[in-house]
């Protein structure tokens, strides 16, 4: 017998892959197996192939849209065409951050106002944009997720500004879901442990993160993108209908240390 919750004829919103290794990935493949209808979302026309050859190998078939974060009327204009091509939405998973490199190593007070600035819009602003753009299309009991990081709890060195920008982001999901819990949209927050995706890739000491987790943490090893995505299901189905407001930690238990 199946574990997984049933989701066939729903419509969730997938935003963030990169490729095979995005998290966003894992969860747009846990949702298909549980018989979701995807809308998958990439930031610009040169990922588009990419994502089209991915989208092949899912069971269902999905529909592809432009969506840059960092323009509303692009957000706008996405939520739109969803909703006249899938109907309404049941949920979304936002896994998407973006920080200048330059400003992911060194002194954190060495960046810029305009570095910041990218970081606090792409990686945090941009979740309340599209939960307010999807408003008029949610489903009664629609859920959305995002990808945060424990360096938006403590200090993690070279996490720099996206640890600002995490602390923003955990703090939108409470006032999120604050407000839309009274329209039956539930909004949580995934601390994933460190996972080696294209983001991960040439920034900070990230080997030496996973070792250290491996050693210490209660579980004694790392996670999968797939341990992410069986949480997000949860989360995105009827199963944690009565969760909102959360940031649950999938990292082997690393953060009670
Ligand atoms: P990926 O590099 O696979 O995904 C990051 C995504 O962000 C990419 O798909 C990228 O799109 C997207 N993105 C960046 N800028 C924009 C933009 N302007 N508009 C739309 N999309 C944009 O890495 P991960 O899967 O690791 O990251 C997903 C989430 O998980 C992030 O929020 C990250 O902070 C979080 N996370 C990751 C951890 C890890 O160890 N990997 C640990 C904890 C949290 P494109 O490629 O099309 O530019
Ligand atoms: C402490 C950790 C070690 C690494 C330090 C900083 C990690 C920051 C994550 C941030 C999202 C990375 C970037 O923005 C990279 C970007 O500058 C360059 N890469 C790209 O442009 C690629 C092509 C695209 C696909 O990437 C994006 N993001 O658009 C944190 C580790 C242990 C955990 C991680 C990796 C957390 C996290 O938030 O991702």
């Amino acid at each position: 017998m199946s574990i997984y919750p049933t989701l066939t004829n729903k419509t969730y919103v997938v935003m963030g892959i990169a490729n095979k290794r995005s998290i966003a990935w894992a969860i747009a493949k846990t949702l298909d197996e549980a018989g979701a209808k995807l809308v998958l979302t990439y930031a610009a026309e040169r990922f588009k192939s990419g994502l089209e050859s991915l989208a092949s190998e899912l069971k269902q078939e999905a529909i592809l849209l432009e969506c840059d974060v960092t323009n509303d009327e692009a957000i706008d204009s996405t939520f739109r065409s969803i909703h006249e091509q899938a109907g309404e939405i049941q949920g979304i998973a936002h896994s998407i951050a973006f920080a200048d490199k330059e400003a992911l190593r060194g002194e954190f007070s060495e960046m810029t106002r305009g570095q910041f600035a990218q970081a606090l819009d792409i990686s945090a602003y941009s979740l309340t944009a599209v939960v307010k753009a999807a408003k008029p299309y949610f489903a009664q009991d629609a859920s959305v997720i995002t990808l945060t990081y424990l360096g938006g709890e403590r200090v993690v060195p070279n996490y720099n500004l996206m640890g600002v920008a995490k602390a923003a982001l955990d703090s939108s999901v409470k006032y999120l879901a604050n407000e839309y819990g009274p329209h039956g949209v539930r909004v949580n927050a995934i601390s994933a442990g460190p996972i080696r995706t294209l983001s991960a890739k040439g920034v900070g000491d990230f080997n030496s993160i996973l070792s250290e987790l491996e050693q210490k943490a209660p579980l004694r090893r790392n996670v999968s993108a797939e341990e992410v995505a069986s949480t997000g299901l949860f989360l995105l189905s009827g199963m944690g209908s009565g969760v909102t407001g959360e940031v649950i930690h999938v990292d082997s238990g690393y953060h009670i240390l």
